[in-house]
Order: C-alpha cells, then sequence, then structure tokens
C-alpha cells in the first residue's frame, strides 16, 4: 500500500534545513520517498500507511525542529 501526503513546512531557513528533514523522514519505517522543497515550504511524502501515520510523520519534523501541517 502507498500513499502520498503533502505538508506545509514551516521553519526553514537554509538549504542544509531541507535535507535534514529529508532524511529524517527517510529512515522512517513506512517512508518510502520523502521529498522537501525549501522554496515552496513544503514536502511531499510517501509512505505506507499500515506502517506510519501522517500525525508520526508530524512529530518526526517537529522533533527535528521544525512545523509540519498536513494539507488536505
Ligand atoms: Mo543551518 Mo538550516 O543550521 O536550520 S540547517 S539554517
Amino acid at each position: 500500500v502507498k500513499e502520498k501526503k503533502e505538508f506545509n513546512i514551516t521553519g526553514m531557513t537554509c538549504a542544509a534545513c531541507a535535507t535534514r528533514i529529508e532524511k529524517g523522514l527517510n529512515k522512517l519505517e513506512g517512508v518510502k520517498k520523502a521529498a522537501v522543497n525549501l522554496a515552496l515550504e513544503s514536502a511531499t511524502v510517501e509512505y505506507n500507511p499500515s506502517l506510519i501515520s501522517t500525525q508520526e510523520i508530524v512529530k518526526r519534523v517537529e522533533k527535528l525542529g521544525y512545523k509540519a501541517i498536513s494539507k488536505e
């Protein structure tokens, strides 16, 4: 199963921020692919909903020091 979700990400101030979030999310079990766009302040995450929830993805981003809001 695969799902794709977009998130608004706030708090990124440099390109390394985007890379940090990408790496942090891609490390998560259940995340297939995470791509962060600094200019758009957004992230696209492909994940397996039976392994991880959007809340867990949001929490992970917050742990890294940024804020993520799921776009609906
Ligand atoms: Mo550099 Mo972006 O410390 O937070 S990674 S500004």
